[in-house]
């Protein structure tokens, strides 16, 4: 460690919305499928798993359904329920009484998803009935997603309700904020893509038609927790989940300039495809980039020097990291001393008990 490093942006405080962070790194939101497939309420486990990683300066819990429909995965916890906001109290809890701040992501996964994993067991919705090219986690394994059912235009507002009412489920769990999951390919970004949207109503055609729904439930969420307690996460360039857009910074560009009016907490962005390499810091990233003026979290295999630099150069205000913050629930610690990164087991990624969960060490523990 030099004393130089040591006074880098990237470990000091930032104000992200109404509130002052210790350090510019962020736990980004980890699907680890570990509550209960029935009631997706989450557990004293998941309470101990957040709170080991609670020097994060902010952690984005993982994905979380806003509603029965919005499952797509085995094992993933909700917030449309009494049980699962009791459930997440004992999480932000046990993180604030180690002086943590922790978000909350809300979660409608569209065509991503299952009939095993949808109430009555119903084909999963989306803008359009466009088969995705994927197989969905189900509890009996790996299973082919059939195309979905075709939304109604008179179901839209029940799902914007749906958001409103995980908001405020949210908020009286104790997260500090929550961040809209507009990325990856779920139900917001199936309605932004042209490939994924071929509706010929309102919601669909043009960019501004296709971010109608975005929009809509980002008032909703904003209504109910303010726009100084609302992020939102976009993966313009991302292919995740089958994502297809034949003119991504043409979508996207009119979204990023109309989110400065909302005046949010921050714009998480995933930077290139998810789960990387990272596509550099040019060409569409900047150009994508360069429209928003409020506070940018960048995500995308970030290592140690990128998020030095990239918090000293104005790219970003805060960096998200993901897998490495599985095995090293010390890592702010790790990044501040440049300490080597345990690496975590991908056997024990998603489902399972504390193994690969809770019992990663940190540094002092693995010395004692
Ligand atoms: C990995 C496995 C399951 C879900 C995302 C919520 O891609 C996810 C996810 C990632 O945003």
């Amino acid at each position: 460690m030099t004393d130089s490093q040591d006074a880098a942006p990237l470990f000091q405080p930032v104000t992200i919305g109404r509130y002052s962070l210790p350090n510019r790194i962020a736990m980004a939101p980890l699907t680890r499928s570990r509550t209960d497939n029935a009631t997706g309420v989450p557990t004293a486990m998941n309470a101990e798993y957040y709170a080991q990683r609670a020097t994060a300066g902010l952690i984005v819990a993982e994905a979380t359904q806003i509603s029965p429909q919005g499952k797509g995965y085995a094992y993933t916890p909700g917030i449309h329920s009494a049980e699962q906001v009791a459930g997440w109290k004992l999480v932000t809890d046990a993180v604030h009484a180690k002086g943590g701040h922790i978000c909350l992501q809300l979660w409608h996964v569209g065509r991503i998803s299952h009939p095993d994993l949808q109430p009555g067991g119903a084909l999963p919705v989306a803008p359009s009935a466009v088969k995705p090219e994927m197989k969905a986690f189900t509890v009996d394994g790996f299973k082919d997603i059939p195309a979905p059912r075709a939304l109604d235009v008179s179901e839209l507002p029940g799902i914007v309700e749906d958001y409103r009412r995980a908001t405020r489920n949210a908020l009286a769990a104790g997260f500090d904020m929550v961040e809209v999951h507009a990325a990856n390919g779920y139900l917001i970004d199936q309605f932004l893509r042209d490939g994924t949207n071929k509706r010929t109503d309102a919601y669909g055609g043009s960019v501004e038609n296709r971010a109608r729904f975005l929009f809509e439930v980002l008032d909703a969420v904003v209504a109910e927790a303010g726009a100084d307690r609302v992020g939102i996460r976009l993966s313009p360039l991302s292919p995740a989940n089958d994502a297809q857009e034949s003119d991504p910074v043409g979508t996207f560009s009119p979204v990023i300039r109309r989110l400065n009016g909302y005046g949010l907490a921050y714009l998480h962005m995933i930077e290139g495809v998810t789960r990387g390499p990272h596509p550099g810091f040019g060409g569409d990233l900047a150009e994508l980039r360069g429209l928003y003026t409020g506070r940018y979290m960048a995500n995308n295999v970030y290592d140690r020097a990128m998020a030095i630099e990239a918090t000293a150069n104005g790219h970003a205000d805060m960096i998200a990291f993901g897998r490495p913050f599985i095995a090293n629930p010390d890592l702010v610690e790790r990044l501040r001393i440049d300490a080597p990164l345990a690496e975590p087991d991908q056997k024990t990624f998603y489902g399972g008990d504390r193994h690969g969960y809770t019992d990663y060490p940190t540094l002092k523990q693995s010395a004692g």
